[in-house]
C-alpha cells in the first residue's frame, strides 16, 4: 500500500489535517472510482477539487502532497495515501460497511485490482485518442520538465520509478504527435482480453466476483464507461458485460459520478464524426468493423 512517509510529503500542513479529505478531479476515472465507493459506503468526506485541465496538479503545493502528481490522493487523519486501489483497500478496513471486499476474497481482489491498475496507461491512451482531441491534452516538454522538478520524487522513502513511466507516456505523445495507431491497437487488445475473461465470469453470476456487488464491479464499471465513450464495441464483443454495464449505469449512485460535461460531450461527438470520415475511428484502427 502506498501510504506516504512523512519525508515524502513536502506540503507538511496536510499531516495536521483531521477527517477524510479527497483530492480528485471530476473527469478523472480513478477519482470517479473512489467517489462511487464513498457514495456506496456513505462516508462523509471533504472535497478538494484539483482541476487537471488547468494543471492544478503540477504545482509545488499539490506535488508536495502526491509526489506522483496524480489524482486521487487521500488524507485521512494526517496520513497520506495515494493510488486509487490502495485508497479503496485502506477505506474498506476503516469503513467496513457495507462490505465491498468480501473477507474471504481479499487476496483475489488485490490481485485483480493490480491487473486493473496495470491497464491504466492503456485507458489513458484510448481516452486521448478516441475521447478527447489529443491537441487539447498533449503536454509540452516545458510542462514535463516542470513536473520532473516538483515534489520530493519519493514514495515510501525511496526514489519513485513511476515518475519515469509518467514522463515516458507524455514524451511518447510528443514524438507521435498524439497516440499512435500501434499504441491504440495494443491498448485495445489488452482490454479485449481482460473483458473476455470477465465475460466468461458473468456466465453463472450477476457480478464480476459473484452474486453481490463488490469493488471489482466499481473499478470495471469505470473502465467500461470510458471504453464506451471511446466507441469500443462492448455489446457486440461482450454481450453479458454489456448487460452488466447497462444495469450499473442505470443507478444514480454510479452515473452521478461519471457525468461528462456537455462541452466535452459535444467535442467528443465531433471527434467521432471526423474520425469516421477519415477512417481513423476506433473500430477501423483496430480492425473490428
Ligand atoms: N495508478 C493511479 C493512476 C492515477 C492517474 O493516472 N490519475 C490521472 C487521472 S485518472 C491523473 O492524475 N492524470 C494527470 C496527469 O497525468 O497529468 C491510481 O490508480 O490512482
Amino acid at each position: 500500500m502506498v501510504m506516504l512517509h512523512e519525508s515524502d510529503v513536502l506540503t507538511k500542513e496536510v499531516l495536521e489535517w483531521r477527517g477524510l479529505h479527497l483530492f480528485h478531479y471530476n473527469g478523472s476515472s480513478c477519482s470517479q472510482k473512489v467517489r462511487i465507493f464513498l457514495n456506496l459506503k456513505r462516508i462523509p468526506w471533504t472535497s478538494h477539487h484539483v482541476n487537471l485541465a488547468k494543471s492544478e496538479h503540477v504545482t509545488d503545493w499539490y506535488m508536495g502532497i502526491n509526489p506522483r502528481g496524480l489524482v486521487p490522493a487521500l488524507v485521512h487523519d494526517g496520513k497520506v495515501i495515494i493510488e486509487s486501489n490502495d485508497i479503496l483497500e485502506y477505506l474498506e478496513v476503516s469503513f467496513p460497511e457495507p462490505v465491498l471486499i468480501p473477507a474471504d476474497r481479499k487476496e483475489e481482489m488485490h490481485r485483480l485490482l493490480r491487473e486493473e491498475d496495470e491497464l491504466h496507461l492503456d485507458i489513458r491512451a484510448l481516452s486521448m485518442r478516441f475521447v478527447v482531441p489529443s491537441f487539447l491534452v498533449k503536454k509540452p516538454e516545458s510542462s514535463i520538465l516542470k513536473y520532473e522538478a516538483l515534489g520530493s520524487g519519493k514514495v515510501n522513502g525511496k526514489a519513485d520509478p513511476n515518475r519515469v513511466r509518467e514522463t515516458e507516456f507524455w514524451r511518447d505523445m510528443i514524438r507521435n504527435n498524439g497516440i499512435s495507431d500501434e499504441r491504440a491497437c495494443m491498448a485495445f487488445e489488452r482490454f479485449r482480453r481482460a473483458l473476455e475473461q470477465y465475460e466468461n465470469r458473468l456466465e453463472g453470476q450477476h457480478f464480476l466476483l459473484g452474486d453481490s456487488l463488490t469493488l471489482l464491479d466499481i473499478a470495471w464499471y469505470i473502465y467500461v464507461k470510458r471504453l464506451n465513450e471511446a466507441t469500443y464495441p462492448l455489446h457486440r464483443l461482450h454481450p453479458r458485460l454489456g448487460m452488466w454495464f447497462d444495469a450499473l449505469d442505470a443507478r444514480d449512485d454510479f452515473r452521478s459520478e461519471v457525468h461528462m460535461p456537455s462541452g466535452l460531450g459535444f467535442l467528443t461527438g465531433l471527434l467521432h464524426v471526423v474520425q469516421r470520415i477519415c477512417g481513423t475511428d476506433l473500430v477501423t484502427v483496430v480492425g473490428e468493423n
